[in-house]
C-alpha cells in the first residue's frame, strides 16, 4: 500500500478523520496565507537582469486587459502588488514577487507584461514577444505558468504563440493553468462552452473559470499554486509497517523520524 506523506494513516487521523470539506477549507487557508506573504523582489527589463534563483517560479502571462493584475491582487489579497507592476519603468519588465513566511523566500511569482495592446509600437511588441518567449523557454527554475484569458476572446493568436513556446516544457512537467477570467460576465452555459473549447486548445494544461468579482475559483487556484511550489512528495511504502509482524520489521531511520513528527 502506497501512501504519500501528508496523507498518512496515523492512529489519530484514522479514528478522527476530518471531513473532506474541513480539510479543503484548511488547505485553502494555508495556501491563501502563503500567497498573502507576496512582496516585491525585483524588476528585470531584460532576461540578463533576472536573479539566478533555485526556488520554484510561477509566471503569470496574458493579454493586456485580461485581468492579470486583478487576479494577482486577488490571489495575494494585496492591492500594492499590481501597483508595483504599474510603476513607470516596471511596466515593460518582468516583476518578481517573493513568497514565503518569516521573510524566507520559498517561491517566486513572476508578473510578465501584458501583450497585444494595440497602442504599443510594433517594434516594442516584437521585442517583448521575444523576451517573453526566451524567458518561458529558458528560465531554469520556472515551475508553472498561469495564462489569463478573457473568456469572451478565448485563446487568441498571441496566447497560442506562447502556448506553442511552452508546450515542450509542459510535456516535461512544467505546470500550466489557463484561467478564463471575468467569468461573472458569462452565463453558466457560455462558461461551460468556452471551458470545453479552451480545454481542447490548451493541450496538457488545466483550464478553470475565474472571477475576482464573484470570487470564483480563488481557493482552487491558490491551492493549485501552493501544490506546484512544493517539491513532489516521494512515495512512502507503508505496506511493511502495517502488515509485517514485529520480528520482521526493521525500523529504518525514516520510520524513527516519522514517529517523532
Ligand atoms: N467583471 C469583472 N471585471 C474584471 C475582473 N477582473 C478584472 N476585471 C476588469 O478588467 C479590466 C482589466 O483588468 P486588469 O487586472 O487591469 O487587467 P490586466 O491588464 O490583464 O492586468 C479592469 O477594468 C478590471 O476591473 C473580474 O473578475 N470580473
Ligand atoms: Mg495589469
Amino acid at each position: 500500500m502506497r501512501i504519500y506523506p501528508g496523507h498518512r494513516m496515523t492512529e489519530s487521523n484514522t479514528t478522527q478523520t476530518p471531513s473532506v470539506t474541513t480539510q479543503n477549507a484548511s488547505e485553502a487557508k494555508v495556501a491563501a496565507a502563503w500567497l498573502h506573504t507576496a512582496r516585491f523582489l525585483t524588476t528585470a527589463p531584460q532576461l540578463q537582469h533576472l536573479p539566478d534563483l533555485t526556488v520554484p517560479e510561477i509566471a503569470f502571462v496574458g493579454r493586456s486587459n485580461a485581468g492579470k493584475s486583478t487576479c494577482i491582487n486577488t490571489l495575494t489579497q494585496q492591492k500594492r502588488l499590481a501597483f508595483a507592476s504599474k510603476t513607470p519603468g516596471r511596466t515593460q519588465s518582468i516583476n518578481l514577487f517573493a513568497l514565503g513566511k518569516h521573510g524566507e523566500t520559498d517561491a517566486v511569482l513572476a508578473d510578465l507584461p501584458g501583450y497585444g495592446y494595440a497602442a504599443v509600437p510594433k517594434e516594442a511588441k516584437l521585442r517583448w514577444q521575444r523576451v517573453m518567449a526566451n524567458y518561458l523557454r529558458t528560465r531554469p527554475n520556472l515551475r508553472g505558468v498561469v495564462m489569463m484569458c478573457d473568456p469572451r476572446l478565448g485563446i487568441t493568436e498571441l496566447d497560442d504563440i506562447l502556448l506553442d513556446v511552452i508546450r515542450p516544457r509542459v510535456q516535461e512537467g512544467l505546470k500550466l493553468l489557463v484561467l478564463l477570467t471575468k467569468s461573472d460576465k458569462l452565463t453558466r452555459t457560455e462558461g461551460q462552452k468556452i471551458l470545453s473549447i479552451t480545454r481542447l486548445q490548451a493541450g496538457g494544461g488545466e483550464v478553470k473559470l475565474f472571477s475576482a468579482l464573484k470570487k470564483q475559483g480563488i481557493d482552487d487556484v491558490a491551492h493549485m499554486l501552493w501544490n506546484w511550489a512544493r517539491p513532489p512528495a516521494a512515495p512512502v511504502d507503508m505496506g511493511e509497517s502495517i502488515s509485517s509482524t514485529p520480528e520482521h520489521h526493521e525500523e529504518s531511520d525514516d520510520d524513527k523520524a516519522d514517529r517523532s513528527l
